[in-house]
């Protein structure tokens, strides 16, 4: 492409500090390194782990920094050894790595890549420099993608080449919340036909989830939430019940527990609180239950559980990205959205232009949205 090996200007937005509205300014983004590709972004959702960022909680963020994390494009560029996709290509990025060769990747039981944020923050790419700049100022990165920006860099272990049929500004979602929750019921919580689920919150990631209790066979599944806005939503995605903890005076293990004789069989913590990890624990059985965290509580932050609700056999797990590996899972689950496995699309209640990605946030923050995507 005439860009090929040049530095591009392009618009971006950019997170100055906490608690500040994003800011879409121009800004210079240079040619991939060793290893990187440069990709033109299409499309990105917005998920509450970006969110999360400008709140304060997310561990090791530096700023200023391109956030967002949820994102589909077509490659600009490639640097040397890259050998995976070429300029065109569709692709969809991750914000947890598939580097293929370290100890995580190479279990077959795991998703964890060693590359992944928290255990090598990835607020530059892995030479420990920034391809970005605004006004002369070194800007950071986010996960590694930075989808918040016309353009980005990134390692090559963080994106997948999609079939060209794929229409990015839909698959976008399966970059991050669509295959979090869906893969929360397949893969971690492996949710057996016939079985009662429990889903705490019903955002993108949530709602994912009932779609994946009821690909997995659930008879039973309760969607819980304090908004019943999302309640029309999750019953359309297979919820068979709705309920809001503020209906009752008695805490919702309880009514949880009441309502399923012993407690559900698996139960999803999809909000980020240290109340609702303990309630959806307390609301699997004493005996097989499982209960899998998916929200990211705040960095530092500890929960006090009782053992005893262990001590007779439930399980507490966590999930990232759903357990995909995901370089593989990614060209197959868009496979699957093409013919019509699974219906993403329900999740994108809106569609904004990029520069009004801080209406975008103020819709999630306000329970109005599920997914907006931002398009270019
Ligand atoms: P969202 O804001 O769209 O949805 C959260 C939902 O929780 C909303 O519908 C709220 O009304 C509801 N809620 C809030 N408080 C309560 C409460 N006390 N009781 C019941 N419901 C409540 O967020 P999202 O779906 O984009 O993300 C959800 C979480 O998942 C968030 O913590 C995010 O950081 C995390 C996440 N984790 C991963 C991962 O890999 N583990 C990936 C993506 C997102
Ligand atoms: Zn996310
Ligand atoms: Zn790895």
């Amino acid at each position: 492409m005439a860009t090929s090996g040049k530095v591009i200007r392009c618009r971006a937005a950019i997170a100055w500090a906490v608690g500040k509205p994003l800011s879409v300014e121009e800004i210079e983004v240079a040619p991939p390194k060793a290893r990187e590709v440069r990709v033109k972004i299409v499309a990105t959702g917005i998920c509450h782990t970006d969110e999360h960022v400008l709140e304060g909680i997310f561990p090791d963020v530096e700023f200023p920094v391109i956030l967002g994390h949820e994102g589909a494009g077509i490659v600009e560029s490639i640097g040397e050894g890259v050998t995976s996709v070429k300029p065109g290509d569709k692709v969809i990025l991750f914000g947890l790595p598939h580097c293929g060769e370290c100890s995580f990747c190479l279990n077959p039981d795991s998703n964890y890549c060693l590359k992944s944020h928290f255990s090598e923050p990835q607020n530059l790419l892995p030479d420990k420099t920034s391809r970005f700049t605004c006004k002369g100022k070194q800007i950071h990165h986010f996960v590694w993608i930075s989808t918040f920006s016309e353009y980005t860099v990134v390692p090559e272990y963080t994106l997948a080449k999609v079939d060209a049929a794929a229409p990015l500004d839909k698959v976008c979602v399966l970059g991050c919340g669509f295959s979090t929750g869906y893969g929360a019921a397949i893969n971690t919580a492996k949710v057996k036909p016939g079985s009662t689920c429990a889903i705490f919150g019903l955002g993108g990631v949530g709602l994912s989830a009932v779609m994946g209790c009821k690909a997995a066979g659930a008879a039973r599944i309760i969607a819980i939430d304090i908004n019943q806005d999302k309640f029309a939503k999750a019953k359309q995605l297979g919820a068979t019940e709705c309920i809001n903890p503020r209906d009752f005076k008695k805490p919702i293990q309880q009514v949880l527990t009441e309502m399923t004789g012993h407690g559900v069989d698996y139960s999803f913590e999809v909000i980020g609180t240290a109340d609702t990890l303990i309630a959806a624990l307390a609301s699997c059985n004493m005996n097989t239950g499982v209960c899998v965290m998916i929200g990211v509580t705040p960095a530092g932050s500890t929960v006090p559980i009782d053992p005893f609700l262990l001590l007779s056999g439930r399980t507490i797990k966590g999930t990232l990205l759903g357990g995909w590996k995901m370089g593989d899972a990614i060209p197959k689950l868009v496979t699957s959205y093409l013919q019509k496995k699974f219906n993403s699309d329900l999740l994108i209640t809106h569609t904004l232009p990029f520069a009004k990605i801080n209406e975008g946030f103020e819709l999630l923050r306000a329970g109005k949205s599920i997914r907006s995507v931002l398009l270019y």
